[in-house]
């Protein structure tokens, strides 16, 4: 799974991915404008509370990969060079978290005050653009090979671009167009920005703290409808607190008033826009955490283990999570009558601890 990291220069995204992934970049690596990547780890406190349980050698969490996109500004769209670097950037990515800048210094911000909607839009539109180019080209293309080969899937295209055209003509992104499975993968394989799930992030001085939650839901209803989410990081903070120990960090939160990190909820987030859950496995060896989408079944969650689990799977055990803790072995929830054997159907739910039994 992969997430990219956008928006308009100086909004803070590279420092943002330095404290998600703990990388610390040099002078000379932090001026080079290319993409990066890094992996992070996926918070969830279920692991360590298994790894309490069956204390394994080895702690595991699910990972997402995390792309620093160079900024994008103004006028973008048009240029050649910035498409292809930035698209490379973004093809391979499953979602895009835009940050938005909300402090005034070090720098001057590009578009002068600071206006969070002013730069949502800035870049809804450089997407909205790009699309409709693709989408024109297409749309030509089929035009001129549709009276050359009679081909019948060219001609069940060419209405459903034409929809994507109206609709990113009415200045709404292709996020919120009701498409049925076969049409979404019909155009699955141009790259479409407006496609990609979006969650916005403003990143806010310290100093605006108490008034944080009126700032998100403000830009909430002025972005409602446009299938955008909106969240919130103080950007700074969180880079000092990736410094300290769990202690420090507990201390130095309370004195801000913070109660949790955002950084860990702005990680859950990306990781429920993009449809995701985990699937536990528990073990003297290895506690871990696993990721898989909603809807998943229990052959799919084996093969994310695996490749051979898929192929030779027979049954999944199943405890949930809260069963695990509260009986305090496979054992015990057997005799408690909370163990069960499910096939390869069962859809698998968050949290769930599973062993599978394969040939
Ligand atoms: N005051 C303040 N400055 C920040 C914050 N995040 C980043 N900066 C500074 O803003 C400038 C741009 O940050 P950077 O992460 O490189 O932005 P990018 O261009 O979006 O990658 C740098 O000088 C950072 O030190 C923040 O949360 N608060
Ligand atoms: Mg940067």
């Amino acid at each position: 799974m992969q997430i990219g990291l956008i928006g308009l220069p100086y909004s803070g995204k590279t420092t943002l991915f330095q404290t998600m992934t703990g990388v610390t970049l040099d002078p000379d690596q932090l001026h080079k404008r290319e993409a990066r990547h890094g992996m992070v780890k996926v918070p969830d406190d279920r692991v360590e509370r298994l790894a309490e349980i069956f204390k394994p050698h080895r702690i595991t969490h699910a990972t997402i990969d995390f792309v620093d996109v160079i900024g994008l500004e103004k006028g973008d769209h048009s240029s050649t060079q910035f498409t292809t670097s930035f698209m490379n950037a973004v093809k391979n990515t499953d979602a895009l978290i835009h940050v938005v800048r909300m402090f005034q210094d070090p720098v001057l911000h590009p578009e002068g005050p600071i206006e969070p909607h002013r730069d949502v839009m800035i870049v809804e539109t450089e997407f909205l653009l790009s699309d409709m180019g693709v989408i024109e080209r297409r749309i030509d293309k089929v035009k001129k090979d549709i009276p050359k080969t009679g081909s019948q899937e060219l001609k069940r295209e060419l209405p459903v671009l034409e929809r994507c055209l109206n609709h990113l003509e009415s200045e709404q992104s292709l996020r919120t167009l009701a498409l049925t499975r076969e049409e979404a993968k019909m155009i699955r394989g141009y790259q479409l920005l407006t496609l990609k799930p979006m969650l916005v992030v403003l990143n806010l001085p310290e100093t605006e703290i108490a008034s944080a939650e009126k700032t998100v839901e403000d830009l909430r209803s002025r972005v409602a409808g446009r299938g955008i989410n909106v969240d919130a990081v103080f950007g700074k903070i969180e880079m000092e607190m990736a410094q300290l120990d769990e202690e420090e960090a507990e201390a130095f939160m309370s004195d801000y008033g913070i109660k949790e990190s955002a950084l860990k909820r702005i990680i859950r987030a990306a990781y429920d826009l993009l449809g995701l859950q985990s699937f536990l496995t528990a073990g003297e060896e290895e506690c871990r955490a696993w990721t898989i989408r909603k809807g998943a079944t229990a052959v799919e969650a084996a093969g994310e283990i695996h490749t051979d689990f898929y192929q030779k799977f027979i049954r999944a055990e199943v405890v949930t999570f809260d069963d695990l803790v509260k009986y305090g072995s496979y054992a015990a929830c057997k005799e408690h009558g909370v163990w069960r054997l499910e096939g390869k159907e069962y859809v698998v739910q968050d949290g769930d601890v599973l062993i599978i039994r394969h040939g």
